[in-house]
């Protein structure tokens, strides 16, 4: 299946001027967004190529040779000739697709959103929200975990304004600008399941876009007003307030988790919604979460583990809550973010994808952080605010009887969830950057090492690309295994092999990925090419061509490692499921001299194992830098 899950490529922010076009500075306001610089920027930025036919062609062979046998090869090399041989149907469903990019600001955008993710029937939770965990924070107590939640919601709020009065910093890539589009969707937006294919609903357009927040703590959901009457906002003092009359009245901890229920496999969940706001009274309550601007979830204590542990829990938490004795009821799973802040220090958050990638999340993240960094908060005269509302949900028996399937199928998905956070303190892109490789590419390598190492093969590897220097950009895919990536991890362990001559297999190698990334961010990959060519046979009512239906496409989209670099100045970790049964998802965010990664696997495989991966990983990373150093040494 295909799972669009993450990130793109690191993007330069360049910090303009928070100032309007009138020159006036902006309040942060309430004001509707008027379309301004980023949408008029939008209007510039080039349209998604559609590569040539030939080039994917030859491009899909050549990404097969390190997965498949000579044999399946040769029978596949048959296929693609049949269905690229000059008028064959290849060409023309490539003829369709070049008269969809003309017709069309992005020829794969809505494809990519129904395919990737509103089609996509597993549960949200695990096997498409990526989550972040936050550093550590230092309370202990409730107080301190409702300090720094008001923080933290007038940190959104800040980034909010920027949103709202239209002067984001805009972003660059290599000194192209990127569609800034994404940050449009992450706020006052939901998911909506359906039975066959969900939606997604955006407020923050609407003509009364919305003034709250979702606040829930011991399964009961809230409303939160976070604006004056005059639309500035509320300071951080009164949104303490506010959240402190939320904790003492939602004491009670015997509530009907109803917020697990957006955990359920889409169809099924699709089937209660419809009955659960059947009621007008639920319709209202759902229609208050879906409309707010996003969702902060006060978390109980999780059960404590050692530090070296610690980690990887909170990374679980983030992802599925720990089941229904614990936080899984304390979500709502289709909220495109959720703040998630436990009484225990653990901080993060979760995102449903379908809105955007891991980058905006990111800088909205940084941005964040460093807010609630900002020294102490302006103390601000308490006038008296109206309580916050509850959301009441009226639970017939057929919606408890979904609650307690929803429950037990969480508490399955959490026991299957195998995860592992570390980081990395030996060194970070430091010593790539020392010896003039691509930091991204280098742990990439250490990637295919590690798993080589284990299965003694290589796998199918998906790396996020971001297309973003495209109007309404979002994803292609990086293989990151590639023939000179296998000679390399083949040399590595042996002895037969100088050191000399592994150094130079290792540079072929990453030059081999750095010339696979900048063709992926410049539309030139081949996954979502011939995706569109498959989509298009499907539209054009052609029959399926022989070349989608052959094992090697299959093998070549079974991606047993599926992986993505999320940067962020915060020293945090992205963390998501893996794409497959069988396979690993594994996030990492390198910093100067250290890197955080996130490893995951399902328990359900035998043959996976995410702590082995990440201490492989960590192995592979130090041989290589031992390697180097080696080999340059030997060289002086
Ligand atoms: C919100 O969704 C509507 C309908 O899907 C769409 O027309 C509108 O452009 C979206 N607004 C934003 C800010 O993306
Ligand atoms: C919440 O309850 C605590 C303990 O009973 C009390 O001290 C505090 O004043 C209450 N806060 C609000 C805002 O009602
Ligand atoms: C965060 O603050 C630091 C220091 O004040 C600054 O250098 C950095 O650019 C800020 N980052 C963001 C995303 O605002
Ligand atoms: C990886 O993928 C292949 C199928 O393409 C499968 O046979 C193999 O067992 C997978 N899993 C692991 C852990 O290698
Ligand atoms: C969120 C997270 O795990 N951050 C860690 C990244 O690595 C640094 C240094 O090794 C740790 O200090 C952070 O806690």
């Amino acid at each position: 299946m295909l799972c669009g899950n993450m990130l793109g490529l690191l993007a330069k922010t360049m910090a303009l001027p928070v100032v309007a076009r009138s020159g006036r500075l902006l309040k942060p306001v309430l004001a509707a967004r008027v379309p301004g610089r980023c949408l008029l920027r939008q209007e510039v930025l080039p349209k998604l190529p559609v590569p040539p036919l030939q080039q994917t062609c030859e491009r899909y062979l050549a990404v097969l040779e390190p997965i498949v046998s000579e044999e399946e090869l040769q029978h596949t090399r048959q296929l693609v000739e049949e269905f690229a041989r000059a008028g064959g149907v290849g060409e023309r469903l490539q003829k369709g697709l070049e008269r969809r990019a003309r017709k069309t600001d992005n020829w794969l955008s809505e494809w990519w959103l129904q395919t990737a993710y509103l089609e996509f029937r597993m549960p949200v939770a695990v096997y498409s929200s990526p989550g972040v965990v936050l550093p550590r924070q230092e309370f202990q107590d409730r107080q301190g975990q409702m300090r720094y939640a008001a923080k933290l919601i007038a940190g959104v709020l800040d980034f909010k304004s920027m949103i709202d009065s239209d002067t984001l910093p805009l972003e660059s890539l290599g000194g192209k600008s990127l569609c800034m589009n994404q940050y449009y969707h992450v706020l006052s937006s939901c998911r909506v399941p359906g039975t066959k294919r969900d939606s997604v609903v955006n407020y923050s357009t609407s003509k009364t876009p919305p003034t709250h927040v979702t606040v829930v703590h011991n399964f009961q959901f809230f409303t939160l007003d976070v604006y004056n009457s005059d639309g500035s906002p509320l300071t951080v003092d009164q949104i303490y307030m506010q959240l402190e009359k939320i904790w003492n009245s939602s004491l009670q901890t015997n509530k009907e988790p109803v917020g697990i229920l957006t955990s359920q496999h889409r169809n099924t969940w699709g089937k209660a919604y419809a009955s659960l706001i059947k009621d007008k009274t639920n319709k209202e309550s759902v229609r208050a979460i879906q409309k707010s601007i996003f969702t902060v979830c006060l978390d109980a204590p999780m059960p404590r583990v050692s530090d070296e542990l610690y980690r990887s829990r909170v990374a679980m938490q983030m992802l599925h809550g720990g089941g229904s004795r614990w936080n899984s009821g304390n979500r709502w799973f289709d909220k495109t973010l959720q703040f998630i802040i436990g009484e225990d220090g653990s901080c993060g958050l979760i995102y449903e994808h379908a809105a955007a990638e891991g980058p905006p999340i990111m800088s909205l993240v940084d941005h964040v952080v460093n807010y609630t960094k900002k020294s102490e908060m302006v103390r601000s005269p308490m006038i008296p605010l109206p309580m916050p509302q509850k959301l009441r949900f009226n639970i017939t028996p057929e919606i408890k009887k979904d609650i307690e399937k929803a429950k037990q199928n969480m508490n399955i998905m959490v026991h299957d969830l195998d995860m592992k956070a570390i980081m990395f303190s030996h060194f970070g892109k430091n010593v790539p950057k020392l010896h003039k490789m691509s930091p991204d590419a280098f742990i990439q390598m250490a990637l295919q090492l590690a798993y080589f190492r284990m299965y003694h093969i290589c796998c199918s590897t998906y790396e996020s690309a971001s297309l973003r220097m495209y109007r309404l950009g979002r994803t292609d895919t990086i293989r990151s295994t590639s023939i000179d990536s296998l000679r390399f991890v083949q040399a590595m362990d042996d002895p037969s092999k100088s050191n000399t001559e592994k150094v130079e297999m290792l540079e072929k190698a990453v030059r081999a990925h750095r010339l696979y990334t900048d063709m992926a961010i410049h539309g030139q990959a081949i996954d979502r090419h011939l995706l569109g060519l498959k989509l298009q046979a499907i539209e054009d009512l052609t029959s399926m061509p022989e070349m989608f239906m052959d094992t090697a496409y299959a093998v070549a989209l079974h991606y047993n490692l599926s992986t993505s670099q999320v940067p962020a100045k915060t020293d945090c970790v992205m963390c998501f499921g893996p794409m497959v049964p069988d396979g690993y998802g594994v996030c990492y965010n390198p910093m100067e001299e250290h890197i955080n990664f996130s490893v995951s696997a399902f328990n359900s495989c035998a043959e996976t194992n995410a702590n082995k991966l990440a201490s492989g990983l960590e192995e592979a990373l130090l041989d290589m830098r031992d390697l180097l150093e080696q080999t340059t040494k030997a060289k002086l």
